[in-house]
């Protein structure tokens, strides 16, 4: 039953996937899967950091399934650089199929990709994005994070930008895709509005961070010297509403917040009132990969880019969806 209900979801997910971008040829497709075999996969995640990322590896792990044709040699890297390079270093030893890689932070890829190149291993990235050069993986697929910080930024420069307005960000992990790519999109929406960014550090993407950052600022300007929080992501967003209440403030009234991702913890926050607006970051992205995997394996072209299609929020419109969710 619970499976049922799973491939359902992961079915919407890809549903909502259209394929854009440069349609290029998959690199390095060594065949080594016999057709009609098991694919042996090795997939890189960042970590367990979040919401997001619960209904990501979710995803992957149900579209990598036995039944499906895959045996998954799951890594989570906790969030580690290192670790996650190590990982995939580990599974180009071990000689599987395919590698797919959620890459904690942009940069520093290169010589890893090379190695897996040279061993004939094809590399699909899901999620984050890398700064190599696109010769070395055949095909990413993931969410515009350009587009979701831009959303994000206009929704704070229609409803505060003729008044001043003190903001406070709450980045990402530092490096990583989403955290650059939304930092960019946001500060260009809100250009030459009242809105002033007074200070801006990583919580790291989770609750945790989230709620220390947020402790932090409070103790510098107060929940009065604060009027708006942007969280690059929900859990943190989830965290500051914590340390607003602690102060003494009511969020989403005497600090406003807008996040991304519209998990459901997320989207309930929204609803009661404590988060005042949600950018959609779809993490169902599984399906897609999978068969991003299989073509590339069998020499087929894919795109060697695909964007899953985004929504966005008010409080009113969440109450609308908040139970059809799929996560
Ligand atoms: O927004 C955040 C997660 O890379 C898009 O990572 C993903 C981000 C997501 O930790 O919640």
């Amino acid at each position: 039953m619970l499976k049922k209900v799973l491939t359902g979801v992961a079915m919407l997910g890809s549903l909502a996937l259209v394929a854009t971008g440069c349609g290029g040829s998959s690199d390095s497709g060594d065949g080594s899967s016999d057709s009609g075999g098991v694919i042996k996969v090795g997939f890189a995640q960042t970590g367990s950091e979040s919401g997001w990322r619960s209904a990501n590896t979710e995803s992957m792990k149900e579209a990598f399934s036995k039944e499906n044709g895959f045996d998954l040699v799951f890594n989570a890297a906790d969030n580690d650089p290192a670790a996650q390079i190590a990982a995939v270093r580990s599974f180009i030893n071990q000689g599987v199929d395919a590698i797919v890689i959620a890459p904690i932070v942009e940069d520093g890829w290169d010589d890893v990709l090379n190695e897996a190149k040279e061993a004939d291993i094809p590399v699909i990235l899901e999620d984050r994005t890398v700064s190599s050069s696109d010769d070395l993986y055949a095909a990413w697929v993931g969410d515009d994070f350009t587009k979701e910080g831009e959303t994000a930024g206009q929704w704070a420069a229609d409803t505060f930008g003729d008044t001043a307005t003190k903001l406070v960000v709450l980045e990402g992990t530092t490096g990583s895709a989403p955290a650059n790519d939304r930092a960019t999109g946001f500060d260009s929406a809100i250009e030459g509005t009242k809105i002033e960014k007074i200070d801006s550090q990583t919580g790291e993407f989770t609750r945790d961070g989230g709620k220390k950052v947020m402790e932090g600022f409070l103790q510098k300007y107060g929940v009065d010297g604060i009027d708006l929080v942007f969280a690059h992501n929900d859990d943190m967003a989830l965290g500051a509403i914590e340390a607003i209440e602690a102060a003494g403030g009511t969020p989403g009234e005497d600090i406003k917040i807008v996040s991304i991702d519209a998990v459901h913890d997320g989207m309930q926050a929204l609803v009661d009132g404590k988060i005042n607006f949600i950018v959609e970051c779809n993490p169902l992205l599984g399906d897609q990969a999978a068969e991003l995997v299989k073509s590339v394996l069998n020499d087929e072209s894919v795109d060697k880019q695909t964007f899953a299609v985004d929504q966005s929020f008010t409080q009113d419109q969440a109450a609308k969806v908040l139970d059809s969710r799929p996560y």
